[in-house]
């Protein structure tokens, strides 16, 4: 008989090891085996979804192969297992949650202990930012990472797909940003249909795409194909042949960013947009007299934060106006306390006392946010880092139950300086894991790292059994290792 207990050191799927771990979980020893030939996903007689439900049938098979990877050719035997959930998402799910139940022995018979879940995540948004300027990114390498992140239940793919760098995206409407701003206009660009590929394989996983155009800082690619929408600098009173930020005093800039974002408010269906609005570099702007003429007709003095507040309020009107949310950087609401209340603050910026004074500020405004500032994925360090990932305390800050309530979520950056198709994957898993059960499960209940970590040790072997190259937590080994 296999036990827990018998399993930690050997690194191997086997029973009742879940990750995330679920809100209320009971299980037996009584285990039934599973005949791969007679096993098969249906939809119970009272579901709303019925067959032809295409995100459920699309999970169901690719739900098969996860749960059988050697059966080549090709109900529970004791009877039947169900799954209720109230919406397609939420099945999704549960049918991870059931891939992880289902071992095998040494024979490789496959089974599943009798266990009963309920499951319900902690928080609604459960992020990760990859970024597509400081390295080209294939589409394959982001398909196979929506993969690896349902198996962990993010359900948020934030596309930070254009920077200073390069210009990936393809637009309809000005095809020159990505003709003159990608690394190559041909290889390294997302195509129209390229972006439909990504946002409906995340959508079968229940995963949203989140796109990100961040302005008016971070916008060097943009200035290629688009003249006069980036700031000349200036030396003295001549200009100087470089740019800044995106020229915030000229008319034609919001006409153009009004057209940009009616396209990308349509491509991408999510009603959720990310603005961006981080680290804008005032010195060009400065530099060049026709911004300090601006600044003096509208009063704003020397204050550029003004200036940027400005900028940033009317692309969150060109945005609203489309109907969609917008989620901002953090340092738009140090600039600006007055932006629209259903804007998202994104936190990025801080120490462990530093972002948790943000987060009891913006909530007391009345602002909801998003945590990123601790799970810097990107960052590497000699060692076992993901156990700072673990130990973070999302809502440990002071403030009301209220307040806490505008926690909507957390987010892992992978931003792109150092990292490719070739290190991506190695870098994210399964150190994201760790932030994704922080954002899933019950903090009381998962307040031991050292609880967790032969558990997180069994969900890597289980990505790596799944073909994803998670890098080991320590010394160990898998008992399907990555071939
Ligand atoms: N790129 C963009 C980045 C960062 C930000 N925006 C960034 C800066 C410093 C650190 C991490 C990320 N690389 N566009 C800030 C949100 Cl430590």
């Amino acid at each position: 008989r296999v036990g827990v207990s018998l399993w930690p050191q050997s690194c191997d799927i086997a029973p009742d090891w879940l990750w995330p771990l679920p809100q209320s979980f009971t299980s037996s020893t009584e285990r039934y085996p599973l005949n791969p030939k007679a096993f098969y996903f249906g939809y119970g007689r009272q579901s709303a979804a019925q067959q032809d439900c295409s995100v459920l049938d699309a999970a169901f098979k690719r739900y098969f192969s996860l749960i059988f990877p050697d059966y080549t050719s090709g109900s529970v035997s004791a009877g039947q297992a169900s799954l209720n959930a109230e919406t397609v998402w939420g099945a999704l799910r549960g049918l991870e949650t059931f891939s992880q139940l289902v071992y095998q022995d040494d024979f490789g018979t496959y089974f599943v202990n009798k266990t009963e879940i309920d499951d319900f995540p902690r928080f609604q948004f459960r992020g990760i930012l990859l970024d597509t300027s400081r390295h080209y990114l294939p589409v394959q390498a982001i398909l196979k990472t929506l993969d690896a992140m349902a198996y962990s239940k993010f359900n948020v793919f934030h596309w930070h797909i254009v920077d200073d760098p390069s210009f990936p995206y393809q637009s309809r409407t000005f095809p020159d940003l990505s003709s003159t701003g990608a690394f190559h206009p041909m290889t390294h660009i997302y195509t129209q249909s390229d972006v439909r590929r990504v946002i409906s394989h995340a959508r079968l996983w229940g995963i949203r795409v989140l796109p990100e155009f961040d302005s008016p800082g971070h916008t060097q690619s943009w200035g290629k194909g688009q003249s006069d929408l980036l700031t000349p600098c200036y030396r003295g009173s001549t200009p100087s042949g470089t740019f800044g930020p995106v020229n915030p005093v000229l008319p034609s800039t919001y006409q153009f960013m009004a057209r940009l974002f009616k396209e990308v408010s349509s491509v991408f269906p999510d009603s959720y947009i990310h603005l961006g609005g981080d680290e804008v570099d005032f010195s060009c702007w400065k530099s060049n007299p026709d911004v300090r003429a601006f600044m003096q007709k509208m009063g704003f003095g020397g204050d550029f934060t003004k200036l940027e507040a400005f900028y940033m309020e009317k692309i969150v009107n060109i945005t609203s106006a489309l109907k969609k949310t917008s989620i901002v950087w953090q340092d738009v609401f140090d600039y600006h306390e007055r932006i629209p209340k259903d804007t998202v603050l994104h936190i990025w910026k801080g120490t462990p006392a530093s972002y948790k004074e943000e987060l009891s500020r913006m909530t007391k405004a009345g602002m909801r946010v998003l945590l990123a500032a601790p799970w810097y994925i990107n960052h590497i360090a000699y060692g076992q880092d993901w156990r700072n990932y673990y130990t973070v305390q999302p809502l440990n800050f002071s403030g009301t139950e209220e307040q806490k309530k505008l926690v909507i979520g957390g987010e892992v950056c992978m931003w792109g300086e150092y990292v490719d198709a070739t290190n991506l994957t190695p870098r994210l898993w399964p150190r994201a894991s760790a932030a994704a059960e922080r954002l899933w499960s019950d903090e009381k209940q998962t307040s031991s790292v050292d609880e967790a970590f032969p558990r997180l040790q069994d969900f890597r072997c289980k990505l790596v059994r799944r073909g994803i190259r998670a890098e080991p937590l320590h010394v160990g080994h898998c008992k399907h290792e990555y071939q």
